[in-house]
């Protein structure tokens, strides 16, 4: 058993952050706020996670680590509210005409291209090689320059959904699927799933079948222009079907595994498939 006491100051955090967070939007810099408040929330989950380790998943833990991830995205979706403006150096806009049957449950159109991510992206992008390894008969590796002359490489349209709330409209991707990749590789036949790893540390875990489905790339190119690394360039993930954190950016590999892995939001209590219509931002939803 943890320590009652332990318990007790994770709590205290957690209120501390919400105190925090309440004040914000009558602050003059809410963002700035929401930061301080963001950076209780982390202390807090940093210690239900030493907790976790220390006494295994006790259900009274994974429903706070849920509570936390809850407030956490919510601070998150408060700042990007403010800066979902068109971006500069856009080809193009995306639509922004409302149609409730392309926006699901809770999402906002933008009409810019927001960039989220954890951590920094990579300096050193060139040369880019991607390997498929795992539940494989043959792993193999392709370099940015094999995919980009591969002739399964195409351009598909798709929507974004952020699971921070926005959702950005008729994408137009290039890249390779991914079912083209697992094809060559002959993956074996307990390969139920993938995780995909990025840029740093990054993953994001999806099952064969979602990443075999229609418009799921390895993109090197957004409408049109090269990604820009801000974007995931050289190369990232998209899975359209899915909250836009499955959607992995700086790919390095494709790992083909025998069950369902948590990635890096999903270890921190994200859902484990994702999908917008259905709202599964967090585990339990
Ligand atoms: N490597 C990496 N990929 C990532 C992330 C990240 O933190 N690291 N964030 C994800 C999230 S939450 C979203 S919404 C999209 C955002 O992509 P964008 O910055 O191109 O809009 O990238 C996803 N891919
Ligand atoms: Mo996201």
């Amino acid at each position: 058993m943890a320590d009652p006491t332990d318990f007790d100051d994770v709590r205290a955090l957690f209120v501390r952050a919400d105190e925090i967070a309440k004040a914000a939007p009558s602050a003059r810099d809410p963002a700035a706020v929401r930061d301080r408040a963001r950076d209780v929330l982390v202390r807090a989950r940093d210690l239900v996670d030493d907790l976790r380790d220390r006494d295994g998943d006790r259900d009274d833990l994974v429903e706070f680590a849920l509570l936390v991830s809850r407030r956490m995205l919510d601070l998150d979706g408060a700042d990007l509210a403010a800066t979902t403006v068109p971006t500069e150096g856009m080809r193009r806009a995306p639509t922004t005409v409302d149609d409730p049957g392309r926006r699901p449950p809770n999402q906002h159109l933008t009409p810019g291209f927001p960039v989220l991510h954890v951590g920094s992206p990579p300096r050193d992008v060139d040369p880019w090689t991607l390997t498929v390894a795992g539940r494989v008969t043959t792993r193999m590796r392709w370099s940015l320059a094999d995919l980009r002359a591969d002739p399964a490489a195409t351009t598909a349209t798709s929507d974004f959904h952020c699971v921070t709330g926005w959702s950005r409209l008729d994408n137009d991707w290039t890249g390779i699927p991914v079912a083209a990749l697992l094809d060559r590789v002959e993956s074996r036949p307990e390969a139920t799933h993938v995780l995909v790893n990025g840029h740093p540390a990054y993953s994001a875990n999806l099952s064969v079948e979602a990443v075999r489905a229609s418009g799921v790339l390895l993109a090197w190119a957004h409408d049109g222009v090269d990604l820009s690394v801000a974007h995931g360039g050289p190369l990232r993930l998209v899975v359209p079907q899915r909250y836009g954190w499955k959607s992995v950016k700086w790919v390095t590999e494709v790992r083909l595994v025998d069950r369902d892995v948590p990635g890096y939001w999903e270890e921190r209590g994200y859902h484990m498939h994702a999908d917008p219509w259905r709202e599964q931002r967090l585990r339990g939803d």
